[in-house]
């Protein structure tokens, strides 16, 4: 059975990708919610009801486990879901939390994300459950969706943004930066230049893809390893733009997309 992920749109497949590495094994079936994205801007109710229909979704297509890739809907969901759903799910903020907290030595971390996860204080309550002692600054970027979308990372207008955003995390010395929305890590290249060396940046897919090894592992629910893995995707609109824009972020062509 096929692992399922799910995102407001194309930018889970950062997550797909951080999957495909760290479990080759695994078949997925992605869904993205291109008809309704973004969810960043949107009330928690609105975020809820969507996120059950794309778990019923991915459920239908016989998924072994679901993953939510997209910030804003992890932070505002996922309890629901994992009260409800019968296979194991999982989220991309506390994997994220649990790796800043990790890698943070003065407990002065950031977090930038959409308004939704910023204004939810999703990682900010997941870090201070692991370091009730650490000081957390949030910052909604908003606009950097668009900008990744649009294949802008990286230029003078990317740089130009990421100045302005990141402004007030700069002025309090963080030493830590969570990168808490699923399109930031194809700006890492950017945010890195203007927060300096001395700031770790987080990718919390990464971390979401071991965790989500190790519960595979728990529940006896691994692939072989010999199996040479199957990709389907499924979006709710414009699969020519999730071809274009998706392969960007996977790094690899996208086909069979329905
Ligand atoms: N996938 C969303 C997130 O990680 O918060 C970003 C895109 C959006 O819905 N605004």
């Amino acid at each position: 059975r096929p692992i399922g992920v799910f995102d407001s749109g194309i930018g889970g497949l950062t997550v797909v990708k951080e999957i495909m590495k760290i479990l080759p094994e695994e078949d997925i079936v992605y869904f993205g919610d291109t008809a309704r994205v973004p969810y960043g801007s949107k009330s928690r109710d609105t975020i809820i009801k969507f996120a059950f229909q794309d778990s019923r979704f991915l459920l239908s297509k016989n998924v072994k486990a679901i993953v939510v890739a997209c910030n804003t809907a992890s932070a505002m969901s996922l309890g629901e879901l994992q009260e409800s759903i019968e296979v194991p799910v999982i989220g991309v903020i506390k994997p994220g939390a649990h790796a800043a907290v990790r890698a943070s030595k003065t407990g002065r971390i950031g977090i930038i994300g959409t308004e939704g996860t910023i204004g939810s204080r999703a990682y900010e309550n997941a870090i201070k459950k692991l370091y009730p002692e650490a000081e957390i600054i949030g910052h909604p970027c908003p606009l950097f969706v668009p900008l990744v979308e649009e294949g802008w990372a990286g230029t003078k207008v990317s740089y130009l943004v990421a100045e302005e955003y990141l402004k007030p995390l700069k002025d309090v010395d963080i030493d830590t930066l969570v990168m808490g929305c699923t399109h930031y890590p194809l700006l890492t290249r950017v945010v890195g230049d203007v927060m300096g060396q001395d700031v770790t940046l987080i990718n919390p897919a990464e971390e979401t893809a071991l965790e989500l090894k190790e519960i595979l592992m728990e529940k006896g629910l691994q692939n072989d390893p010999e199996n040479n893995p199957s990709y389907r995707y499924y979006v709710s609109d414009n699969p020519d733009k999730f071809s274009r824009v998706g392969s960007n972020f996977l790094n690899r062509d996208i086909s069979n997309i329905q």
